[in-house]
């Protein structure tokens, strides 16, 4: 059809058309799904390289954003741009995250119905920065009263204080979020925004007391040392000098270009007082936190019989202070551990190493369950009350979920294994829910699906979290064993169990010889993004989270109100074992799971162009592992198995009516007729396309083409015509 169009063109039309490639050729596809070349992965990351190279970040699959980080400021998410992207049809204008936002924002609205968006990626693609996007766009372009002002403001500052506590400086992002976060923005009946809820996931607590070379601990501890006031600083018996700190030490790296940990003390201050927190809520919070630095630098020694004795009594005096607790029992709790024994008990002196484990579990317990806090204060602030009905609930939600995204390191321990199971779950979803769609559609539409192979993830799931046979439940098993239960005896299991399973390795192979591959404490799991070996070493201790029973007592009887809420006494009297970790985690991604699927998804997929944090540089290698972790080209496979482009007929009337006399300057009759008079004009064929009930279908990507290429002629010619006859009046 191209052809036909040339033959009848002028010189300045062949032009035109060349131009009209050229562009195409320089700043490629804003859709994967219309690349010629669709099953290619070199076609897919060149389009991407050309698109990033002209800053054009943001790339379709369907409707699945793809975004790369920019690594720079981009001037495109100015007011004006907000406002291009408001009430406008998803395709009609250049892709962007705005869309993505508006998109669920309307089908919210006319549909009545609960959204979501999912945002992954990997560490440092821009995950975070992608969901503030849609939140400010929201706060933006929302209905506005005084009141919901105050709930957009709210909104928007709860996450200066969520970054502070829960958000550390790592290698790979300098403001990386150490916790996976699914925030519900509620909206009343016209759309105005006016509450909102947060779910929050795996803190890394481990931070706390440890950081890898070039690390930090989380911003708030270097932003209170930075940018409290003296007279504040004094009365927590604090300098300002991070290098005093033991917990602030270990990474080596309390500076950070990119961060100016005294101006976002300020910006931290004023956010909690507009969410609300009292001055006395704030005073204990920074007590909390005060507390522990000192836990880090309680120093112990060793007596004759090996036991461990505290040499830092200043550190106790501060501690029993901010703490409000009895300095003489936390010092016992800190050096003996007590056990319960048949009704009994039993109490015995720790060892240098024993005191400082159960010192750091203290810090953790403690500034873990202080998050917990803080998010449920948050909540308490954003929680949406209807003042004449108290009861009654927001018309709809847009969710929006931030979580880690798949994790492969060198070494690879408990939380890789956590965040890389809740990634297997998210693609189960994914998958489910793509293909549930295009079918749904299909069927909605009356156009025969045609069935799609894929890969299933759902057995690894199974691998991961099966009652009784399941990694987590072995792991759980081996926790509660009493005796020589251990790491080792732990992966013992896991041979023995799982040995066979497609989808699980050891360094055992099933003739009885070893693997070299493989070290004696590893396993590997055959993720559906790519093989990860785990080091078992810490997995029980991790899992069992335990802190020491008197530690527990001594903090129960804390007069800080924050621990007195959060450390509760009946978890003293309480017979049963608390939930491990790992089954804590998997129940909550249970009920998110049953979140996500009660509401309509969108997706965005984030990807790091190199891992220098530099601007303009695409590194092909690693941006190929995360097309492939993502499941892209699965995706666009999926997407395109049938049909690549689909629209609804008046939109694409609309677009190309132009093309055809008789659907010029406009058709009166029923849309579906004016579409097929229209395409039939312009020469498709029968097998390039199919008429559903309110869309046109297109297969392949160049009729799409051709058709847009006649578009360019035309407005060109139209507007040669127009200057020849402006020169011709004057
Ligand atoms: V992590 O899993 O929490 O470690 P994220 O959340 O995926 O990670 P984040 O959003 O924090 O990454 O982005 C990392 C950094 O990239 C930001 O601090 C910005 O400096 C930079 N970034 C990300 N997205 C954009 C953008 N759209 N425009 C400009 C960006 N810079
Ligand atoms: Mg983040």
């Amino acid at each position: 059809m191209k052809y036909r169009v040339m033959a009848s063109g002028s010189e300045g039309i062949r032009v035109m058309m060349e131009s009209a490639l050229t562009a195409r050729d320089r700043v490629g596809v804003q859709d994967f799904v219309l690349l010629e070349n669709y099953t290619s992965e070199a076609a897919f990351i060149e389009n991407l390289r050309k698109r990033f190279k002209e800053n054009l970040i943001y790339t379709y699959i369907g409707s699945v954003l793809v975004s790369v980080n920019p690594y720079k400021e981009l001037e495109i998410y100015t007011k004006q741009h907000m406002e291009r992207y408001r009430g406008v049809n998803f395709y009609e204008v250049s892709p962007h995250i705005y869309a993505i936002s508006d998109n669920s924002f309307r089908a919210m609205r006319t549909e009545g119905r609960d959204q979501c968006i999912l945002i992954s990626g990997e560490s440092g693609a821009g995950k975070t920065e992608a969901s503030k996007k849609i939140l400010q766009y929201y706060a933006i372009t929302c209905p506005a009263s005084e009141k919901v002002e105050a709930v957009k403001d709210r909104l928007l500052q709860s996450n200066p204080v969520l970054e502070a506590f829960g958000n550390a400086k790592t290698l790979r992002n300098d403001n990386s979020s150490r916790f996976g976060k699914y925030m519900d923005v509620q909206f009343d009946f016209r759309g105005a925004p006016i509450g909102g809820h947060i779910l929050n996931y795996l803190l890394e607590k481990s931070r706390v007391v440890h950081q890898n070379h070039g690390e930090r601990n989380f911003h708030i501890f270097y932003q209170l040392i930075e940018g409290g006031e003296e007279d504040l600083l004094r009365r927590l018996g604090l300098e300002r000098n991070a290098q005093q700190y033991q917990y602030l030490v270990k990474g080596n790296c309390p500076k950070v270009s990119s961060i100016n940990d005294k101006n976002d003390w300020k910006i931290v201050r004023k956010a909690v007082s507009v969410i609300g927190f009292s001055d006395d809520e704030v005073e204990e919070l920074l007590n909390i936190i005060a507390s522990v630095l000192h836990l880090g630098n309680v120093q112990f020694g060793e007596d004759e019989q090996n036991n461990s004795q505290i040499t830092t009594e200043t550190q106790i005096k501060y501690l029993a202070r901010l703490l409000g607790v009895e300095g003489v029992l936390l010092k016992e709790a800190l050096t003996h551990k007590k056990i319960i024994a048949k009704g009994e008990e039993l109490v015995s002196p720790l060892n240098l190493e024993q005191a400082a484990y159960a010192r750091d579990a203290l810090s953790k317990a403690v500034y873990g369950r202080t998050f917990s806090w803080l998010v449920s204060k948050i909540n308490e602030s954003l929680s949406y009350k209807d003042p004449v009905y108290p009861g009654r609930k927001s018309a709809a939600v847009i969710g929006l979920l931030d979580i880690y995204g798949f994790e492969v390191f060198q070494n690879n321990s408990f939380e890789q294994f956590c965040i890389n199971y809740c990634n297997e779950k998210l693609q189960q979803l994914f998958i489910e829910l793509t293909l549930k769609s295009e079918q749904e559609e299909y069927e909605a539409e009356g156009i025969t699906w045609e069935p799609v192979q894929y890969f299933n993830n759902k057995i690894i799931c199974d691998l991961v979290e099966e009652k009784f046979k399941g990694i987590i439940s072995i792991l759980d098993e081996e926790c509660l064993r009493p005796g020589d239960a251990s790491d080792l005896t732990f992966l013992e299991k896991l041979e023995n169990t799982l040995g066979g399973h497609a989808h699980f390795v050891t360094h055992k192979l099933a003739d009885g010889k070893t693997r070299k591959v493989l070290g004696r404490e590893e396993f590997r799991l055959l993720h559906y993004a790519g093989e990860v070996n785990y080091n078992v070493n810490g997995f029980l201790d991790k899992n069992n989270d335990l802190l020491f029973r008197n530690l527990k007592e001594v903090i129960c009887q804390s007069e800080n109100k924050i621990l007195n809420k959060v450390f509760d006494r009946g978890e003293l009297s309480d017979k049963k074992r608390p939930e491990t970790a790992a089954t804590q985690f998997k129940n909550s991604l249970a009920k998110l799971m049953e979140i996500l699927m009660s509401k309509e998804p969108s997706y965005v997929r984030c990807i790091k162009p190199n891992d220098a944090k530099q601007s303009g540089r695409f590194d092909e290698v690693l941006i190929r592992h995360q097309v492939k972790y993502l499941g892209l080209m699965e995706n666009l496979r999926v997407r395109r198995a049938g049909f690549a482009y689909r629209r609804k007929y008046e939109v694409f009337l609309q677009r190309y009516k132009s093309l055809c006399p008789e659907t010029w300057p406009n058709w009166n009759g029923r849309l579906v007729d004016g579409v097929a008079t229209l395409v039939k004009h312009l020469g498709y064929k029968p097998e390039e396309y199919k008429l559903g009930r309110s869309k046109i279908f297109i297969r392949f990507p160049k009729t799409l083409f051709a058709t847009e290429d006649a578009l360019e002629i035309r407005k060109h010619s139209l507007a040669t015509k127009l200057q020849a006859s402006w020169r011709g009046y004057a």
